[in-house]
């Protein structure tokens, strides 16, 4: 059992009563069995894909999922570090979201970097691929980390690949679509996929060696 099933549980009927008092107490609470990016990339993520589901089924409006996100992002901003003081020496490296709007998966896994200590640009979300190859090439931007939350944004990395014409830019890919097919990230052709803060942690670290 996922050590914050019953977190999950009571964040899951504090999100959707909008008792926002309720939700940070709950998260917390949680920081008494994890750290505080395990409870934003670990707890947040397994509550609100919960409430995905219900959505899917029909059992819960989508006004509802909105909120539960609006209170997430306040909460998050609470109890996620900005910044830790020693910072990698490493190439350069942005994050953004690949052509919607679904921020909280970027703002984790920005804030979580960022907590150890990894310098990276914030790019925020709806980035289209022409502005992103332009901001690559301004920024000279070696690891390019993108969140992607729709099926039909995530086909489209192999338009930004093809624009990238065999440069030794890095995409690093994560977000639903993902998840829901481990082998997508090969085919749209990105160099590794990430399912939470470790993850990506663990994948950036990698690379930093391998270019090094
Ligand atoms: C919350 C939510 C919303 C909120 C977003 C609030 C916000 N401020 O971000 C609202 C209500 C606004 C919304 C709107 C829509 N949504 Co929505 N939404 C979701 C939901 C339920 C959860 C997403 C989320 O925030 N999860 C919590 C975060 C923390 O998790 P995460 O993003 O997965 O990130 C974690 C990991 O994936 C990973 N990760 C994420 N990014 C990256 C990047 C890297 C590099 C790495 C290594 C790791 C990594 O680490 C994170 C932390 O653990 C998902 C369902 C799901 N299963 O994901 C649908 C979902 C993404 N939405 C969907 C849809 C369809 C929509 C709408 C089109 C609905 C509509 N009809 O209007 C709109 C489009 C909005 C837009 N243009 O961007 C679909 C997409 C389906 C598809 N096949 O493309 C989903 C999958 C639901 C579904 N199953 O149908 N949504």
């Amino acid at each position: 059992m996922n050590k914050f099933e019953v977190f999950s549980n009571q964040l899951e009927r504090a999100f959707l009563m909008l008792d926002r008092e309720a939700a940070e107490k709950v998260m917390l609470e949680a920081l008494s069995v994890g750290s505080p990016i395990e409870v934003a990339g670990n707890l947040v993520s397994l509550t609100l894909k919960r409430i995905g589901d219900s959505w899917e089924q029909g059992k819960l409006s989508l006004s509802q999922v909105y909120m539960s996100g609006v209170i997430c992002e306040e909460l998050i901003d609470k109890i996620l570090p900005p910044n830790s003081q020693g910072r990698h020496s490493q190439p350069r490296m942005a994050i953004g979201v690949y052509e919607d709007y679904h921020l909280l998966g970027k703002r984790i896994i920005f804030s979580a970097l960022r907590a150890s200590g990894f310098e990276l640009m914030d790019l925020g979300g709806g980035l289209q691929t022409k502005q992103l190859l332009e901001i690559i090439q301004k920024e000279k931007i070696k690891i390019l980390l993108l969140s992607v939350l729709m099926l039909p944004s995530a086909l489209h990395i192999k338009d930004l690949k093809r624009g990238l014409n065999g440069s030794d830019v890095k995409i690093v890919v994560g977000g639903a679509p993902f998840r829901f097919d481990d082998m997508l990230w090969k085919e749209v052709g990105a160099d590794a996929c990430g399912d939470d803060p470790s993850q990506a942690i663990q994948i950036v670290t990698k690379m930093m060696e391998e270019m090094a």
